[in-house]
């Protein structure tokens, strides 16, 4: 999580860093390509083993050594109670992990990817079963960057700064 935010940053002292005889430079420089990342798991689902995939690609070329790739997958409205799986590296950018839904209902899963300094995390719904909408909980979670591993690490960061 670091990484991401120096990579985020880093780039204004990249941009605005140079001198006024070096704008053609900053002009024809390599800004580097967003990573980019597909959630490739079916969006309806059966109840039992699924395989969580994703594929990570930058400048339309495939990613093959992505830091992390992590599966977070929740019921919606118990995030607390969700699962973190690591992705493993099969082939052309795309990495899976198995994951077993043992009842119907409606779940969310982020694909927390961590590949050349930056950090993607798409989210998608995911529908098990026939679940009964009625009794669905909403999910009022947030799209945040917070991580089921380093939750209490930035806990502590921002008690810091509060602090002062
Ligand atoms: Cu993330």
């Amino acid at each position: 999580m670091k990484k991401w935010l120096y990579s985020l940053f880093a780039v204004p002292f990249v941009l605005f860093g140079c001198g006024d005889d070096e704008v053609e430079t900053l002009e024809t420089a390599e800004v580097p390509a967003f990573v980019e990342v597909q959630i490739q798991t079916e969006e309806q689902l059966n109840v039992g083993e699924v395989q969580l995939a994703a594929r990570v690609t930058q400048d339309e070329e495939v990613v093959n050594d992505a830091q992390e790739v992590k599966f977070e997958v929740w019921e919606s409205g118990f995030r607390d109670e969700g699962d973190m799986l690591d992705g493993q590296l099969t082939e052309d950018g795309i990495y899976v992990a198995e994951y077993t839904f043992d009842h119907d209902g409606v779940y969310y899963m982020f694909a927390h990817t961590t590949a050349r300094g930056m950090h993607v995390m798409p989210k998608k719904k995911l529908i098990v079963g026939k679940p009964d909408m009625s009794k669905v909980v909403e999910d009022t979670s947030s799209d945040s960057m917070e991580h089921g591993s380093s939750d209490e690490k930035e806990q502590v960061e921002k008690e810091e700064e509060h602090g002062h």
